[in-house]
């Protein structure tokens, strides 16, 4: 059975009807999403990927037990759409699979860069209701995943990697391996959400509504760092392209983005400000290596439409590493401001 028909059928268990119009919702690296929308619904069905998580079922878990524990906060958050029989999702051969009701009225941030802070503001205030969540309930879903040694050594495994990447990003690399030392995202354990891109956070369409996080499949015990770290890489990069942008403008949406992310947090974010500077830097870094290694790897993790594509992503993320670096004491400064 084809993806295309396979979203048919499973769409049938989750009520979704003949008629429905089917579309495919780019965007993530992962997971395959299709949207459905007939006259009274509008669904979005996803598979979870088995060949990246190894229990498709512990993200699901993960997720489900997150949003409730947000839900009950007043945290806006997707609404789960159950299968016929009332189950959150269906474990089948091809991976997991659950739906949830489509956001008509809201937008992903990585659309209007002008309103990363509202972006922001919406990912401090979910890790601040997260602050109680028991982190024992929560299974690893992704051995390795936001530890910067185990990526590193994967990467450094890989003796071909210093030609497949050219002398400049090679020097790029050794730069922010030397600068960042072997610990940039340390910092006191909490629960976070593990995948804080722009694209994850969905921005009102219209007055009245409320920003909504979604995505909390990688939902890990980490460090303030790994969340902050990767939204403002995310701002400053949402596409994974090389970009063109002058240092001091860049700055200035960083710096706004990243005070706004930290206001809900209150004094916990000032204490760590120190370590926070260089966090866009070294989650850029790390999203590097791991593209590279994919690459190096025959792209078994990150989905790709052709041969490249993560070489590529790989050196745009590197080379914004490295701008990221070079503005990291101007952000700390930056953010301190009272
Ligand atoms: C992946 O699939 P997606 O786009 O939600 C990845 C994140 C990366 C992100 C970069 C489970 O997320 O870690 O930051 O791509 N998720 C996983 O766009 O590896
Ligand atoms: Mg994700």
């Amino acid at each position: 059975m084809s993806l295309k028909e396979r979203f048919r059928f499973l769409g049938r268990r989750f009520g979704i009807p003949e008629r429905a119009k089917w579309s495919v919702l780019p965007g993530g690296h992962i997971n395959a999403t299709r949207r459905a929308r007939w006259p009274e619904g509008d669904v979005l069905l996803q598979r979870v990927n088995p060949a990246v998580f190894p229990d498709p079922e512990i993200p699901c878990r993960n997720s489900a037990l997150v949003l409730a524990h947000l839900a009950g906060k007043g945290i806006p958050t997707p609404q789960t759409l159950p299968a016929l029989g009332g189950a959150t999702w269906l474990r089948e051969e091809d991976g997991c699979w659950r739906a949830f009701e489509f956001l008509a009225d809201h937008g992903g941030a990585e659309k209007t860069l002008a309103r990363a802070p509202e972006a922001g503001r919406a990912l401090g205030a979910m890790l601040a209701a997260l602050e109680d969540f028991p982190a024992s309930q929560l299974a690893p879903a992704l051995p390795g995943y936001h530890a910067l040694d185990h990526h590193r050594a994967h990467f450094a495994a890989h003796r071909e990697a210093e030609q497949a990447l050219g002398p400049e990003a090679w020097a790029q690399h050794r730069e922010l391996e030397a600068a960042l030392g072997p610990a940039p995202l340390a910092g006191q354990p909490r629960v976070i959400h593990g995948d804080t891109k722009l694209a994850n956070v969905l921005l009102p369409l219209m007055p009245g509504l409320e920003p909504v996080v979604v995505d909390f499949d990688t939902v890990l015990l980490g460090t303030l760092a790994m969340d902050f770290g990767d939204f403002l890489r995310s701002v400053a990069s949402p596409k994974e392209q090389r970009e063109v942008e002058e240092q001091g403008a860049l700055l200035a949406r960083l710096s706004a983005a990243g005070a706004a992310f930290l206001e809900p947090l209150g004094p916990v974010g000032e204490a760590c400000l120190p370590a926070l500077a260089p966090a866009p830097a070294a989650m850029s870094w790390m999203l590097a290596q791991r593209f590279l290694t994919d690459h190096l790897e025959g792209d078994r993790y990150f989905a790709v439409t052709a041969r490249g594509d993560n070489l590529q992503r790989g050196l745009a993320t590197l080379a914004l590493a490295h701008r990221l670096l070079q503005l990291a004491p101007a952000l700390g400064k930056a953010l301190a401001r009272p």
